[in-house]
């Protein structure tokens, strides 16, 4: 191999270890000091600390290493400011990795902070769920930043962290002055104030349905204060060239209060709206029920209706919210939809 070439790869290596080395900082606190030897998984004979560098890197157990005397020692915890967990070794000099974007140590992993998560909060969370999860435990209810594997950007979603493991929020409707009688490219985009009532977005919620299986929770509050529920696993939404097509695998109930399976009719159905009629009616059920949905020959149900005053007890109108199983003709006046794993 010609000179320039070996020079030149050389030259290649080097600047990819130095990449990978800027990702380490030196514990500067703990001079002279290396993670006691319990915490060292692995010891492999290295040209040095760039290389060694590169180990750690490519192994996700390795949180920080010690180099000296040609010996890479991988460790599997890392310190923060205090040098508690070392011990005295001038030989080796010590390094671990950085907190990124705000985080900072503790202990043995990285604690992240606005929506990020990953060893070294590198990424925002994939939903709420990855978000409430150990060791990240976000457990406080609004708006985060999620960035869901088939997403090509992040988006921002409000999350329910506080129970049932972090659930993210497609629909939320509870003012009866907010209307869902919306054009094609607003249910597409997503349109309201995540904080209260809105409506996601039809591509958010195919690269989020699409990257992971879930359970959409249908959440509907009467005017007595009574909650409901029902479940429907494996809820898919699929893209726009597909008409927004949406199925599920199984719908079952709450245990207690449960709302009724209202989907399995329009199960497979494209998305209409009053702009975009798609449905299998001779009517325009988007235009009649003033609300973008899945309807089939309509539907009988109405999540994104119109929201009556409490004191109309009575479902009278089709463009109301209505849920007709098991709810019958109670009027709701909250709905809710979320997503959870
Ligand atoms: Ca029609």
């Amino acid at each position: 191999m010609p000179k320039a070439v070996i020079s030149g790869l050389f030259l290649l290596i080097n600047m990819i270890l130095e990449v990978k080395c800027e990702e380490f900082t030196i514990s500067s606190n703990c001079s002279g000091k290396v993670m006691e030897s319990q915490y060292t998984y692995n010891t492999m004979i290295s040209r040095g600390i760039l290389e060694c560098a590169a180990l750690c890197d490519l192994d996700y157990k390795c949180l920080s290493f010690q180099y000296g005397d040609n010996q890479c020692q991988m460790n599997d915890q890392m310190v923060g400011s205090n040098c508690s967990r070392m011990v005295d070794n001038p030989s080796f000099q010590y390094y671990q990795k950085v907190c990124q974007n705000g985080g900072a140590v503790v202990t043995s992993f990285c604690l992240c902070i606005n929506s990020y998560v990953g060893t070294y909060c590198e990424r925002f969370m994939r939903d709420c769920a990855e978000g409430f999860s150990s060791p990240h435990e976000y457990t406080t209810d609004g708006i985060y930043t999620i960035y869901p594997v088939l997403s090509p950007t992040s988006f921002q979603v409000y999350c329910e962290m506080k129970s049932n493991g972090g659930r993210t929020m497609f629909q939320h409707h509870q003012s009866s002055s907010f209307y869902f009688n919306r054009t094609w490219q607003e249910y597409k985009d997503g349109f309201g104030s995540l904080a209260s009532d809105h409506w996601l977005g039809l591509d958010k919620m195919y690269y989020l349905t699409n990257s992971r299986n879930y359970t959409a929770v249908f959440y509907m509050k009467l005017a007595n204060s009574t909650s409901y529920h029902h479940y429907f696993d494996g809820f898919v939404v699929e893209n726009e060239v597909e008409g927004y097509q949406m199925t599920f695998s199984f719908a079952h109930p709450h245990s207690i209060n449960t709302l009724g399976d209202s989907l399995t009719e329009v199960k497979n159905q494209y998305f209409s709206t009053y702009d975009n009629d798609n449905d299998n009616s001779s009517r325009n059920c988007a235009l009649d029920m003033r609300s973008g949905w899945w309807y089939n020959d309509c539907a009988p149900c109405n999540p994104n209706g119109e929201l009556l005053k409490p004191s109309d007890s009575l479902k009278t109108t089709d463009y109301e919210v209505f849920w007709t199983n098991d709810l019958q003709n109670i009027v709701p006046v909250m709905v809710q939809i979320w997503l959870m794993v």
